[in-house]
């Protein structure tokens, strides 16, 4: 099956279009959440719906549905597509007016559209870990808001993967700040430590499961920015999001990080996020 979605209803996605004039398809006005599926069953849902309410309300855009039943909906598409390990993607715009910067009138009403796919774990590249490039961070001041605008990100994206890298860790001046579609973690002397959700990162919901995890497993976890030459001398690097998960970093640009292999406090960590998921995610 392969429905979508959109504006209130589940339909098969041949028949899901939208209007030319559309703000996020001109203005890339919209928001958005990735949320993942483990076994059928969503995991940190509420987190990515409240997020997704506080985007919109950064934007002055108003979702034209409640959180119930915006929720209620996509269960019930996960449910008609029958999705196992997979992912929904859910954005909203301000929806469909004739081009002008300034926000249309009241009464348009934001588009709404989610899709599913498959997105098996990717457990190979968690098991040895992958590499990076640093970049310069060039995107906008509110990184905090899930914007569909993400053309600062995918700039760095394309260049680190058109040099094999998985990620591009994004800094500004010697800060590091995050990944281009991840958070970003170094841990020195057995303390883990990333950039504070201020308005220059995306406050990921992988990143809040990893602190809860380092709190309730007396794990030190600092919200400090650090620089780029304390993340090459790290003893471990480690990226996080709802699809890479607990993601090692062994190499950045020519620098090995640590002795190249995952280190033990990002396999531990790795151990305790597959726990959780195994908690809130029970296999049906
Ligand atoms: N920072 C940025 C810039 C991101 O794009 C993402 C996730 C994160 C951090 C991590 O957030 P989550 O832990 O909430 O996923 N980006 C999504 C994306 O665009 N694809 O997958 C996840």
């Amino acid at each position: 099956m392969n429905s979508v979605f959109i504006n209130g209803e589940v339909v098969d996605r041949a028949n899901a279009k939208i209007d030319i004039e559309d703000r996020g398809y001109q203005f890339g006005d919209g928001i958005y959440e990735v949320i993942r599926v483990y076994g059928g069953n969503t995991f940190t849902m509420k987190e990515h719906m409240v997020r997704l309410y506080q985007s919109a309300e950064k934007m002055k855009l108003e979702i034209p549905y409640p959180e119930e039943e915006l929720t209620a909906h996509l269960l019930k598409l996960i449910d008609s597509n029958q999705v196992k390990d997979g992912i929904v993607y859910l954005q909203v715009t301000r929806g469909v007016s004739a081009r002008q910067h300034h926000f249309p009138s009241g009464d348009v009403i934001g588009s709404v559209v989610a899709y599913t796919k498959d997105f098996p774990v990717p457990s190979q590249q968690m098991e040895l870990g992958v590499t990076a490039k640093l970049l310069e961070d060039i995107r906008w001041l509110r990184c905090d808001i899930k914007s569909l605008n993400l053309l600062g990100n995918l700039l760095a994206k394309e260049e680190a993967a058109s040099e094999g890298h998985f990620e591009a860790i994004l800094h500004r001046g010697d800060t590091v700040t995050e990944g281009s579609s991840s958070n970003a973690f170094m841990v020195k002397d057995g303390v883990i430590y990333t950039h504070p959700a201020t308005n220059l990162i995306l406050n990921g919901i992988t990143r809040r499961v990893i602190e809860g995890l380092c709190r309730e497993n007396t794990i030190s976890f600092q919200e400090e920015a650090f620089l780029v030459r304390e993340l090459l001398e790290a003893d471990e690097v480690f990226i996080a999001s709802t699809t890479s998960e607990v993601m090692p970093v062994i190499k950045i640009d020519e620098q090995t990080i640590g002795d190249g292999k995952p280190g033990p406090v990002t396999k531990r960590l790795q151990a305790l996020f597959s726990e959780r998921k195994r908690e809130q995610s029970p296999v049906k």
